[in-house]
């Protein structure tokens, strides 16, 4: 391609080509400029959401100059590429993370204040982008950023929702919930409006011959919906590398409106058309682990599959090389099922319109795809029923049938004697309706299947795909413990801690090699280093308690032990075992002596985190908190000895300050149920310890930083299943201790008992499914051990400073190594300067 251009014309593009600012006086330079004439403000009336803009504006030519870049670099060298397929992406603000990334932060600080502002007001304006509901989505934003700083190249694709997941608001202790329009001025995206793709929808499927008298078939009179490609740059830390994020937005694809029906007088149904073509990328769906089987939410997965692939089988043509060589260019990764329809897609293309037969096209899709799963929970597995997929997709339909038709008569060959597997592994679930099964096509259409901690890939085999692991071996499963970005969950969120580190280890490299965190463990014992440390906890304490402050009114003591529950609300999750938890402690101070309560260790038990709208325990365990938080906040008798907070609006950037300030932060989910969780290796990282269960990664955890320093409680995976069986039939008593929370809740202590009888019930009238009753008792006392141990400062100093030196393991970096070895065999790109 370069050689095609001749010289003259390169040289003329090289000397206009745009430069990236290098310096202080340069940022300011741009900065004034698009001031000045992108946003058309002045000196005299530029605020700091002006400031904020023109500052991402002067980041974002930066960021794209060096896009430019990297794209030109990875199509020449034509290097097999990674494509991240996820409905979710939970960015949270870019502006921060840019500057950081490219290293330019204390240039533009300064170059701010030259200018009148403080950095932290600027980047305060941002709103986050909240593509996502949690852990998957933040996940996959924590990947984009390794797979940029590891210079892989690398693509993610996903929706550009107008709406990204909703606003919190807390009201009279309820949540209500209020969109989320995030894209005014929103600075970070380019529309693509020649990268347009149309996507079909309904119809139906005709069976015709091609010019080689071949029967192929071909999906006709279907509806039209165009996708339009938006891209944000994504820059690595410490490097040149700015890889690509393509979100991709619905539009009619008819053109504005149906002038016909216009001039006939008809305007509003002009433009219904367009609008129901808009409605496909609109909104983000607000449930984390669970599926409801919508038909818009298929059409939002059919929609992104399809342009996606589209887009990257575009690009793979450009090179001219055979088809049997795509899965040595292309690597999909699925991120959980919601893309599992690309599997089917790139087996239409293959056989539909690029006339391969039906085994060569299978072979190619099941070496390019690779399927992660993130949860066992059967509320998330997706399933759609048969009637749904016939109508909306009648072609994917078919090829589902023939897929699970090769794919039976294989398992029967295997095991000639065995109907029920058969039954077992059927794509087609034999329900009133049918079923299709979206796991079992993802297994089957990937080469490599992984879970996200050692827990969690061991269930999947032993259970849920135990039948898949007998037919493919066990060599097709593997496991990748999920991790998080240092970049932005030590450098970004606790800079104090990031220096002192780097001042210790003699730079930052630890940034992007978080092994050398090992190197800390000489320094335990030194004073002035404990001095430092603690010091900084304090002050992100602090920081947490004018957040406190500000949102809920609330002043919390920074002395006090900061106890933090923060992640999306569930059952199996079990905030409500905290709270329980809490109002026990309540009830126990309040029958204390004053003598005895000088001993108590003063605590703050903080909350955040949204429940699924229509997620009424969830919703009710969030109104509890705040009945709770409410009467004890309130109780002068109480005093500093327990506040309550539940904090609005939990985001990736409250957590951001919420991380780096706990004491100890709680990871309690039911054992066996928690895919690996990742916001507890974020409080490890920042110095917190925790309190949890053996479930997920807080397991593994536990063997890095050992188990000396993190408090363990309650049930194993092992003993769960035997636990509600046992609770079936009728084997179970309600936990003293906690019988006393309950009849305080029933006395009406937190307000209208009938508000909780829902919560109640359901442990002591109905299985207690998640084990809240079975695991209390050595919860609370779990929990006297962490006051206890508080109380040592030096001791507990120490404990966090090791678990710190030893979570170089849980770094995304590792995470995306193992993948692109395991699963993608994709190389690095070199990159010069
Ligand atoms: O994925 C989760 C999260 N809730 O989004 N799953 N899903 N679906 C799991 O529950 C977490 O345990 C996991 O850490 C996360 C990312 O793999």
């Amino acid at each position: 391609v370069e050689a095609s251009i001749p010289e003259p014309l390169r040289e003329a593009w090289r000397k206009y080509s745009a430069h990236e600012f290098t310096n202080k006086d340069e940022f300011e330079r741009e900065l004034v400029r698009h001031i000045e004439t992108t946003l058309a403000r002045s000196l005299y009336n530029c605020d700091d959401l002006a400031a904020y803009s023109g500052t991402a504006l002067a980041f974002r030519d930066r960021l794209i100059i060096e896009w430019n870049r990297t794209q030109q670099r990875q199509t020449f060298t034509d290097q097999k590429r990674v494509y991240y397929l996820s409905l979710e992406f939970l960015m949270g603000r870019a502006l921060d993370n840019a500057m950081l990334n490219v290293g330019m932060k204390d240039a533009a600080r300064e170059g701010l204040q030259d200018l009148g502002f403080r950095i932290e007001d600027v980047i305060g304006q941002e709103h986050d982008a909240a593509l996502g509901n949690g852990g998957l989505g933040r996940l996959a934003a924590c990947f984009l950023d390794s797979l940029a700083t590891l210079n892989y190249p690398a693509w993610g694709y996903g929706l550009r929702y107008r709406y990204g997941i909703f606003k919190q608001e807390i009201v009279n202790g309820y949540q209500m919930e209020v969109p989320d329009y995030w894209l005014d001025n929103n600075p970070w995206e380019f529309p693509r409006h020649d990268i347009t793709v149309d996507i079909q929808f309904y119809g139906h499927v005709k069976k015709k011959q091609d010019e080689n008298g071949k029967l192929v078939a071909s999906w006709v009179e279907a509806e039209v919906v165009q996708a339009v490609a938006y891209d944000v740059p994504i820059p690595g830390y410490g490097t040149k590398t700015t890889n690509n994020l393509r979100l991709w937005s619905s539009k009619a694809s008819s053109g504005e409106f149906d002038f016909q029906k216009f001039n006939a007088g008809d305007y509003e149904s002009a433009v219904a058309d367009q609008q129901s073509a808009e409605t496909i990328s609109a909104v983000l769906y607000p449930n984390d682990n669970l599926e409801r089987g919508k038909e818009l939410r298929l059409k939002q997965q059919y929609f992104w599959c399809a342009a996606s692939l589209y887009d990257i089988v575009r690009r793979f043509k450009k090179t001219k090389r055979a088809w049997s060589e795509f899965p040595d260019q292309v690597a999909i990764q699925l991120n959980d099922t919601h893309p599992t329809l690309a599997i089917i897609e790139m087996q239409r293309i293959l056989i539909d319109i690029e006339g391969l037969e039906w085994d060569e096209a299978w072979t190619i899709v099941t070496k390019t795809f690779g399927y992660t799963n993130h949860t066992v929970l059967p509320e998330a597995l997706e399933k759609w029923s048969v009637p749904l997929m016939q109508n909306l997709l009648p072609r994917h339909l078919q090829i589902i049938y023939d897929i699970n038709l090769y794919f039976l008569q294989a398992v029967e060959k295997q095991f000639p004697n065995d109907r029920e597997i058969l039954s077992r592994v059927s794509i087609i679930e034999e329900s009133h309706p049918k079923m299709v099964r979206m796991a079992y096509i993802a297994i089957i259409g990937s080469h490599k299947v992984n879970g996200v901690a050692e827990l969690h890939s061991d269930l999947l085999k032993s259970t849920l795909f135990k039948d898949f692991v007998d037919i493919y071996g066990v060599d097709r499963f593997t496991n990748v413990t999920n991790g998080v970005t240092p970049r932005r969950w030590l450098h970004q969120a606790n800079p104090a801690l990031s220096s002192l580190i780097a001042e210790k280890l003699g730079g930052h490299e630890f940034l992007t090699d978080l092994t050398l965190l090992d190197k800390l463990e000489a320094f335990v014992d030194d004073k002035d280093f404990r001095r430092q440390w603690a010091h900084i906890k304090s002050d992100n304490k602090l920081r947490l308690a004018r957040l406190i402050k500000d949102t809920t009114g609330y002043t919390v003591n920074p002395e006090s032990l900061f106890d933090i529950q923060v992640k999306r609300i569930h059952e199996y999750k079990r905030q409500q075992l905290n709270i329980f938890g809490v109002i026990h402690r309540y009830l126990k101070i309040k029958g204390m002596s004053a003598e005895e309560r000088k001993k108590v260790v003063p605590r703050v038990s903080i909350f955040g985190g949204k429940a699924a709208p229509g997620y009424w325990m969830a919703k009710t365990i969030i109104h509890l908190i705040n009945k709770v938080a409410a009467v004890v906040n309130n109780d002068s008798d109480v005093g500093d000895l327990l506040k309550v907070i539940f904090i609005e609006d939990y985001n990736v950037s409250k957590a951001e300050i919420i991380c780096p300030a706990s004491d100890i932060s709680e990871h309690i989910s039911t054992a066996g149920t928690e895919g690996s969780g990742t916001s507890n290796m974020k409080f490890v990282l920042n110095g917190g310890l925790i309190i949890g269960t053996c479930d997920g990664a807080n397991i593994e955890i536990t063997r890095e930083i050992g188990d000396q320093n993190i408090f363990l409680f309650g049930n194993l995976a092992e003993d769960v299943e035997d636990l509600r069986h046992r609770h079936f039939y009728g084997d179970f008593q309600l936990d003293p201790a906690l019988e006393k929370v309950f009849k305080a809740i029933k006395d009406n202590m937190f307000g209208d008992a009938g508000d909780f009888s829902a919560l109640t019930a359901s442990i002591e009238e109905h299985g207690d499914y998640y084990l809240v009753s079975d695991d209390f008792h050595s919860y609370v006392t779990t929990h006297e051990m962490v006051d206890e141990a508080f109380l040592n400062k030096e001791e507990w100093l120490a404990k966090s400073i090791t678990s710190v030196a030893r979570m170089g393991f849980f770094s995304t970096d590792r995470v995306i190594n193992e993948y692109a070895d395991s699963i993608w065999n994709v190389e690095p790109l070199a990159v010069k300067d």
